[in-house]
């Protein structure tokens, strides 16, 4: 059973956190799976123009025209398949909210990991709601605000089989982002299902 989702106790945001969600399956079957049956892809990134692998491997589903601009490319999304479907249907029904589109990461070890950002691209609209799903290893997620320097960096674990739903006005006022480690670890994946607006 899915408990009550705990609200993160953060000025200028609206997070809710829901510690392990009931998703009718076994969590490490289901890291498995998505592992194994995901179309993954290697982008690349350009920070003070040098050019390298970007540190995960990424992939892109949804509904038809719900197509994203990140690194000023164009992204079409693949169509869903019966998994994403399906945890797409749980993740709505828990988040209260509907999403077209899912964007996944694979943390293979240690070494990937995702730089601070927020995801505050217009096609989300001002105050997108972004459900994010994790398997497997558990890392953290870490949290500082734009602005305030008084307010302490954040750091949330995230289990395999929780649930983070980002609301409101956090994406204005936090950035966030996965740090490398420095000690081995297994395999994660995260899948953050969104709406893009206006498709
Ligand atoms: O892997 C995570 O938990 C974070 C993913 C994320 O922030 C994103 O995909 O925008
Ligand atoms: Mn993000």
């Amino acid at each position: 059973m899915t408990g009550k989702p705990t609200v993160l106790p953060l000025p200028d945001s609206d997070l809710l956190f829901f510690e392990r969600v009931d998703l009718g399956r076994d969590r490490d079957r289901l890291l498995q799976q998505l592992v194994d049956e995901t179309d993954w892809q290697q982008e690349n990134i350009t920070l003070f123009g040098r050019t390298r692998p970007q540190p995960r491997l990424i992939a892109w589903y949804g509904d038809p025209g719900a197509s994203y601009t990140y690194s000023g490319m164009r992204h079409d999304p693949r169509p869903w398949t019966a998994l994403l479907l399906d945890l797409r249907r749980r993740v709505e029904s828990m988040a209260g909210s509907p999403f077209n589109s899912v964007l996944l990461n694979y943390y293979r070890g240690p070494r990937d990991s995702m730089g601070l950002h927020a995801d505050d691209e217009p096609e989300l609209g001002p105050e997108p709601v972004i459900a994010s799903l994790s398997f497997g290893e558990q890392r953290k997620l870490y949290f500082r605000h734009r602005t305030r320097r008084d307010l302490a960096t954040f750091n949330l674990p995230l289990p395999s089989g929780s649930l983070l739903i980002m609301r409101g006005a956090t994406q204005q006022h936090w950035k966030h982002g996965l740090r490398k480690l420095s000690r081995p670890c297994g395999p994660r994946v995260n899948l953050t299902f969104r709406q893009i607006l206006d498709t």
